[in-house]
């Protein structure tokens, strides 16, 4: 594959001992990749899955501990049906092709979201894949998948609720007590988030966890995201941090 000066120079200027540990990603831009192109729309979400390929590829070999991808939010329901389907159907095939790659790269694929209310097929095959790759000791893969960031909060303060009115834990709680009841519990907070197609909203999306992360907009639309948008973020990730050291 062809490697450009850019991507040489980036690659020699990432500090490897100060790499994002937790980096998520808000995957935007296919329906209108594919609408610039004339394509329909399943097209766009096609070539998204590949560039899930990719980064994930890039992530691992770049030594990220938990790259995070929001894949469909709890507000994507109201798609057409046949779009809701077909997006529906990504799990199982991702798991068809990716899964001999995430053995071999030793990932680790991991469900944040609102499983319950997912169909069963899909259920099933996410299931499956987390327990397949569960033996793994690399990179955290975590799908947010029918995830939506106020109805985890509520849902938590839901079983805190609960959890008081058995009389199982005490009726004052601390933000940490708190971060136990959500969806990313045992998860440390993403460093770095980066959402694609320019868009800059959280769009209901880890509000909790981004409290502190570092946000990053990359202007290509998702199916063209690739190994330098990542390197990019990484790079002006510690530009920040290194500043802020200096204070
Ligand atoms: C479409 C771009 C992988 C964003 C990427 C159900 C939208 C491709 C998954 C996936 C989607 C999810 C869970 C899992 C394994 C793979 C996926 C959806 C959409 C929504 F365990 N890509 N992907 N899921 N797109």
């Amino acid at each position: 594959m062809e490697v450009d000066l850019k991507e040489q120079e980036l690659n020699e200027n990432i500090d490897r001992g100060k790499l994002p540990a937790h980096v998520a990603i808000i995957m935007d831009g296919n329906g209108r990749w594919a609408a610039e192109r004339g394509l329909p729309r399943k097209e766009g979400h096609r070539q998204g899955v590949e560039t899930v390929r990719n980064t994930v590829r890039c992530g691992s070999d770049l030594g990220i501990e938990i790259l995070t991808l929001f894949a469909f939010s709890t507000e994507n329901w109201q798609r057409p049906s046949w779009e809701v389907n077909y997006l529906m159907s990504l799990p199982e095939k991702y798991f068809q092709t990716e899964l001999p790659e995430l053995m071999r790269n030793n990932v680790r694929v991991n469900l944040i979201g609102e499983k319950s209310k997912l169909p069963a097929k899909v259920r099933k095959a996410i299931e499956e894949g987390a327990e397949e790759t569960k033996v793994n000791s690399g990179m955290v893969l975590n799908f947010a998948l029918n995830y939506g960031s106020r109805s985890e909060i509520i849902m938590a303060v839901n079983r805190i609720i609960d959890e008081v009115a058995a009389g199982k834990i005490k009726e004052k709680i601390d933000e940490r007590d708190f971060t136990r009841y959500l969806y990313t519990a045992g998860i440390p907070d993403p460093d770095l988030l980066i959402r694609t197609s320019g868009e800059k909203r959280i769009s209901n999306f880890l509000l909790w966890q981004l409290a502190y992360s570092e946000l990053w907009f990359a202007d290509v639309y998702w199916p063209d995201f690739s190994r330098i948008h990542l390197l990019e973020a990484v790079y002006d990730y510690q530009l920040r941090k290194r500043r802020f050291g200096k204070v």
